[in-house]
C-alpha cells in the first residue's frame, strides 16, 4: 500500500494551525505536539508544557527517568532576551503510584533569575527543589543551579562542559537536571496551512521536514531510584506535568494569594487532537482524577472523523466507541501499564518492563512491539506521531494503515546518559532549522 502523509493533517489539528512569532522579532514558526495548543497558554510561554517523557533508564536500570519541557520554539539566536524558567511560576511534576488520578509523589520546581553576569545579561538561574510524599513536604536541593542558554562560543565556551555543570544530586537519592536543551519532540508541521499540498514523498519511512529542528525548549530532567515509585503490585507508575501560577483574591478586605493551575501534559497529544479547542484551557486547569469528564472525546474520536473526510479511500475511520482509544490513552493497557477502570491522562509506564538494548529499539514502540516504549512510559526517540495517526487510523482494532508524517528522528543525536536530551544548539550558530549548521 502506499505510504500515506497523513501526518502534515495531524499536525494541522495538533497544532491548532498556530502561528508563532518566535521571540525577539525574529522569522515566524508553527510549532506541535503540546506546544501553544490552547488560546490562554499560548500567552504564556514560560509556563507552557509542550513534551513528557518517561522510561526506566538505559544505562541504569534500577531508576526511572522523567524529562519534562517548557517553552516551544526557543529560537537560539533571539537574543539579547534570551529564555528563562519563569521566576514567577511553580514547575510541577506529579507521580500516581495507585491510579486514583492524584499524586503520591510530587517535586515543584521554582527558580530564581541571578545578578547578570554576561554581556546583556545572564540566563543562569538558581533553583529549588521541593518534594511531597507520604503527606510529607521536604526541600531536597536548593541553590541549584541551571547551565545558562547556549548563546556562542564566546559568552559559553565547551557548552557540553558547562551543562554537564548542571547535574546535582538531590538529598533523597534522585539526580536533577534543569536548563536548555535541544527540542526533542520532531515532526513535519511544515506544510500544514494547505493540507492539499502534502510534500511530494513523505511518508512514514523519511522524507518529512523536522519543523522544530534547531529550535530548543527548557528541560527539567529528573532521574529516581525506581523503588521511589513502584507499588509492588503491577509496578505501573502515572506521571504528568503542570505549571502553576499565582493568583491573588481578596476577600472581606484580605488579600489571599494561591496558586492556579495553567499548562499540564500527560500523554502526547491529547489536548491537541482530542480535545475540543474551547475546552483546551479548561482541560490545561483540571488535574486527571476528574479526566472521566473527557471520556467522550476519547471514545468519539474528531480526528477519525477528519481521517474520513480526507482519505475516503483509505476508510471506513471509526469515529464512535473507539473503546481502544480509551485503553490505551485513558486506563492503560491490559497485561501491560493497566492502572484501573478510571480514566485520566497520565503517561503510564510499567517499571517492571526493562529498557530495550540499544540497537534493538523500535521507535513505535508496543504496536512496533517493543514494550518499553510509547504508550508504556514514552522514551525520546518514540515516534510519538506516527504511533498516534496509526492508533487513531485503527491499527489496534484491524485497520493498519502505514500512517506517518515522514520524519523518524530528532535532527540530532540523544546522549546516552542522564540528562539524554541533547544539547541546544547556539545562538552563535543561528541555525534557524538549517541542518548543516555546525551542532556545538
Ligand atoms: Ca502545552
Ligand atoms: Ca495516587
Ligand atoms: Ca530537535
Ligand atoms: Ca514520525
Amino acid at each position: 500500500m502506499k505510504k500515506l502523509a497523513v501526518g502534515l493533517l495531524l499536525a494541522a489539528v495538533a497544532v491548532g494551525l498556530a502561528l508563532v512569532a518566535a521571540r525577539g522579532g525574529g522569522p515566524q514558526s508553527a510549532t506541535a505536539s503540546s506546544h501553544r495548543e490552547a488560546p490562554l497558554i499560548a500567552q504564556d510561554p514560560t509556563a507552557d508544557n509542550t513534551d513528557l517523557y518517561a522510561f526506566v533508564s538505559p544505562d541504569k536500570p534500577d531508576t526511572a527517568t522523567i524529562i519534562s519541557n517548557w517553552i516551544p520554539g526557543e529560537d537560539p539566536a533571539a537574543g539579547p532576551n534570551w529564555y528563562t524558567f519563569s521566576p514567577t511560576a511553580r514547575y510541577d511534576i506529579y507521580a500516581d503510584t495507585n491510579g486514583d488520578g492524584k499524586p503520591d509523589v510530587t517535586w515543584q520546581f521554582r527558580f530564581k533569575d541571578m545578578p547578570g553576569q554576561f554581556f546583556l545579561g545572564n540566563t543562569q538561574q538558581s533553583y529549588t527543589v521541593t518534594k511531597i510524599a507520604n503527606g510529607k513536604t521536604t526541600v531536597v536541593g536548593s541553590g541549584l543551579l541551571t547551565p545558562p542558554d547556549n548563546i556562542g562560543p564566546r559568552t559559553t565556551p565547551n557548552y557540553d562542559q558547562l551543562a554537564a555543570k548542571g547535574i546535582h544530586e538531590l538529598s533523597d537519592g534522585s539526580t536533577v537536571f534543569a536548563g536548555q536543551r535541544d527540542d526533542p519532540f520532531f515532526a513535519d508541521v511544515g506544510a500544514i496551512f494547505d493540507l492539499v499540498a502534502i510534500r511530494e514523498g513523505t511518508g512514514a519511512t523519511g522524507g518529512g521536514k523536522d519543523f522544530l529542528a534547531g529550535y530548543a525548549v527548557h528541560s527539567i530532567a529528573l532521574q529516581v531510584p525506581k523503588s521511589m515509585l513502584d507499588n509492588g503490585t503491577n509496578h505501573t507508575v502515572g506521571f504528568w506535568a503542570a505549571t502553576d501560577r499565582q493568583k491573588v483574591t481578596v476577600s472581606g478586605g484580605k488579600a489571599k494569594q494561591s496558586w492556579v493551575q495553567v499548562s499540564r501534559l500527560g500523554n502526547p497529544l491529547i489536548n491537541e487532537v482530542l480535545i475540543p479547542t474551547n475546552k483546551k484551557d479548561y482541560w490545561n486547569s483540571q488535574s486527571p482524577a476528574s479526566d472521566g469528564q473527557f471520556k467522550t472525546y476519547y471514545s468519539n474520536s474528531i480526528l477519525a472523523a477528519v481521517l474520513e473526510k480526507l482519505y475516503p479511500k483509505f476508510g471506513p475511520f471509526k469515529q464512535t466507541g473507539r473503546s481502544d482509544l480509551v485503553e490505551v490513552l485513558g486506563t492503560g493497557i491490559p497485561k501491560l501499564n493497566y492502572t484501573g477502570p478510571k480514566v485520566m491522562d497520565e503517561l503510564r509506564l510499567n517499571l517492571s518492563i526493562p529498557p530495550t538494548a540499544a540497537g534493538k529499539v523500535n521507535n513505535l514502540g508496543v504496536i512496533g512491539g517493543d514494550n518499553a516504549g510509547y504508550p508504556n512510559g514514552r522514551r525520546l526517540a518514540d515516534d510519538v506521531v506516527d504511533i498516534s495517526e496509526r492508533v487513531v487510523g485503527g491499527e489496534l482494532i484491524g485497520h493498519k494503515l502505514p500512517l506517518g508524517d515522514g520524519v523518524d528522528a530528532n535532527d540530532v543525536p540523544f546522549l546516552s546518559t542522564f540528562p539524554y536530551v541533547a544539547a541546544p544548539f547556539s545562538g552563535y550558530d543561528d541555525t534557524h532549522g538549517q541542518l548543516s549548521a555546525k551542532h556545538s
